[in-house]
């Protein structure tokens, strides 16, 4: 990616013809179940910037679902992958262990939020993470129960179907789904009546757990600091800190969801040292490894030590190439100050669609953290969502060349999560184009 030009230019409509006779192909070949954003097809990408097929170069203000934060291809990311690559690409950290794991496990460990001795374990997916998070909150407590959030998003496999709010796309007609699972009331500010702060929508949450699941059946509570695919839903100030010290007064592990709020992407290390939030585990995935599929679950040593010898694994966690990745990622992060950037990108990026917000009052609601923002759409004057405006504004985005994602339960809200390598310009850019959007919709 080292001279891929950093400019959006486009050479042919969105989609290309090229994309478009992939796309022919990607219908004939793969499950109609796998959807797209944007029917174009990647050849390069790196910095702020994807280019596709047809020559095309679109700002990525997506960076696949939060995940090469550290930019696409990033240089040192690279290097190691390929020097891994040529050593070893694989023997199963469960039949002859290698050093790069124990690696990520330690700066894991070192990194999360909170100063106690902790362990880790690495996986492929999010939401294999998350799976094994439970599992271990279950050894540890000899308790069942889980409790999640309204609009929560946790993965595709069973159990994390389960712990998803939503029913379409993510869990209507796959059922039936694990037991156990209890969806309690979210912090919602934009939603909320006024009088609900924080630690008032923590005792409306705390009051469903202690009625409806008993605390003493509770194995886990687990949330997203930030929600992402929710809606970018960012609780009240002290919504997050009273729960966790209800979860520690009652045994029950605590569990933060940093698949996509983790590794610099909300302008700290994790969402979680916001408020100082000290999780008894934590998951992580997407970010940490630059575009490799390595997670991870990192927690209080006593609590991740509580399965058995071998009841955890599988054949690829922590591959070799991931953890080479997971390492390289780190390293960037560090050394070149992307915590502090991702600061600047929020900060640029609220401050214009503050402003847009004054001008458009279809836009309810601008929140977000670091460069994990979003804008949450509605008819004018009220709360009542808008999805359509939001596939409006996208589509007009992706026509002009920039990526953008929605989310949401009500698939009202317009995300962006631009690689933390990306250059003011081309943010500011991809900016000015969504403001057209905005004023042609
Ligand atoms: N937890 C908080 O955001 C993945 C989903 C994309 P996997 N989010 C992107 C899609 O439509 O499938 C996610 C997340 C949080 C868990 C997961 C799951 O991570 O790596 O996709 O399994």
């Amino acid at each position: 990616m080292s001279d891929l030009e950093q400019r959006r230019h486009l050479v042919t409509a969105i989609p290309g013809p090229r994309s478009q006779e992939l796309m022919a192909r990607k219908h004939a070949a793969v499950a109609a179940g796998i959807g797209v954003t944007m029917p174009v097809f990647a050849v390069e990408a790196g910095g702020g910037v994807v280019k596709d097929v047809d020559g095309n170069t679109l700002i990525d203000l997506g960076s696949g679902i939060a995940v090469t934060t550290v930019g696409n291809s990033a240089p040192r990311v690279v290097e190691a992958v390929q020097q891994q690559a040529e050593a070893f690409t694989h023997t199963c950290f469960m039949v002859t262990p290698y050093e790069g794991y124990v690696a990520v496990a330690e700066a894991l460990n070192r990194l999360t939020p909170g100063d106690h001795e902790k362990k880790s374990a690495l996986f492929n997916s999010g939401a294999e993470a998350v799976e094994n998070a439970i599992k271990i909150a279950r050894a540890h407590t000899k308790r069942q129960a889980v409790v999640v959030f309204d609009h929560a998003y946790h993965g595709r496999t069973n159990l994390t179907m389960a712990m998803t709010a939503k029913s379409m796309p993510y869990k209507s007609g796959f059922g039936p789904f694990a037991p156990e699972v209890y969806r309690v009331p979210l912090s919602y500010p934009f939603r909320d009546a006024k009088q609900v702060d924080g630690p008032a929508a923590a005792r409306r949450a705390i009051d469903v757990i202690e009625k409806q699941v008993g605390a003493g059946n509770l194995a886990a509570v687990v949330i997203e600091p930030i929600q992402g695919e929710g809606g970018f839903i960012v609780p009240a100030d002290g919504f997050l800190p009273a729960l966790s010290t209800w979860c520690s007064a009652n045994g029950v592990v605590f569990v933060a969801d940093e698949v996509q709020t983790g590794f610099a992407r909300t302008g700290d290390l994790f969402a979680c040292d916001h408020e100082g939030v000290v999780p008894d585990l934590i998951v992580t995935a997407k970010g940490i490894a630059g575009g490799l599929p390595l997670s991870a679950v990192t927690g209080r040593a006593d609590i991740m030590d509580a399965s058995h010898v071998s009841g955890l694994g599988g054949t690829y966690g922590g591959n070799p190439l991931a953890c080479a990745a997971a390492l390289a990622t780190i390293e960037t992060i560090e050394s070149e100050g992307l915590v502090a950037r991702a600061r600047d990108i929020g900060q640029l990026t609220l401050e214009r669609l503050h402003r847009l917000r004054l001008e458009d009052d279809r836009i309810g609601d601008v929140r977000g953290r670091g460069a994990m923002i979003a804008v949450e759409l509605v008819r004018p004057g009220t709360t009542e969502p808008d999805p359509e405006l939001a596939r409006v504004v996208a589509a007009s985005a992706h026509q002009a060349g920039v990526i953008v994602l929605t989310c949401g339960t009500y698939g009202n809200v317009l995300r962006f999560l631009p690689p933390l390598a990306i250059s003011d310009e081309l943010l500011t850019e991809a900016l000015d184009i969504l403001t057209t959007a905005f004023q042609e919709a």
